[in-house]
């Protein structure tokens, strides 16, 4: 059986992890974080000393991805996307959050104030919604709120059922 692979993009908080992890232990796919992957395999090529962050070092994150999104049946979150191949997903998901309730998360995360501010600034001139909702097809790519705990369980089932139309349409 064939299993779409989802893109779960969005500004660091929105709660991609949080989300991302659900239906892939639900329907036994499989949740990719691309920051732990990163970490995990030291996919780095330098420093940015002005956002005291690793750099990614984006090409070998893709070499890394390849062979499962070639499988097929993975949920990849990441707060960027323009490097991945666009004919890697099948569904592709961009999780929103007000600012406000973003700015709360981030500070109970320990965020330092210059982290804190960029991350806002990113949701609020919604980069990653320009980054990727142009870059796939109009049906398949898809905003989702999440404020709330309810609209978490809201997102899971809509996602499950996705991804349930998705093996439907193409294992007949
Ligand atoms: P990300 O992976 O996008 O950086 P996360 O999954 O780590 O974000 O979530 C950040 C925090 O927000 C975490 O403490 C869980 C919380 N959270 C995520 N989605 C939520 C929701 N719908 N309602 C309430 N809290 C949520």
């Amino acid at each position: 059986m064939c299993c779409p692979n989802t893109l779960l993009t969005g500004s660091p908080g929105v709660g991609k992890t949080t989300l991302g992890k659900e239906p892939a232990s639900r329907s036994g796919l499989k949740y990719i974080n691309v920051g732990d992957l990163a970490r995990e395999g030291q996919l780095y090529n330098g420093y940015d000393e002005a956002y005291d962050c690793p750099i990614l070092d984006e090409g070998r994150v893709v070499d890394e991805l390849e062979k499962q999104m070639r499988e097929g049946g993975a949920i990849v979150g990441y707060h960027g996307c323009d490097f991945f191949p666009e004919r890697w997903f099948h569904i592709v998901l961009v999780l929103r959050t007000d600012n406000s309730v973003l700015y709360k998360r981030l500070e109970t995360r320990g965020c330092g104030e210059k982290k804190l501010k960029d991350n806002i600034q990113c949701e609020i001139f919604q980069v990653l919604y320009e980054e990727a909702i142009p870059s796939y097809k109009e049906e398949i790519a898809h905003q989702l709120v999440s404020n709330k705990p309810e609209e978490l369980e809201d997102n899971i089932d809509q996602i499950l059922k996705w991804i349930g139309q998705w093996v439907k349409d193409h294992n007949t």
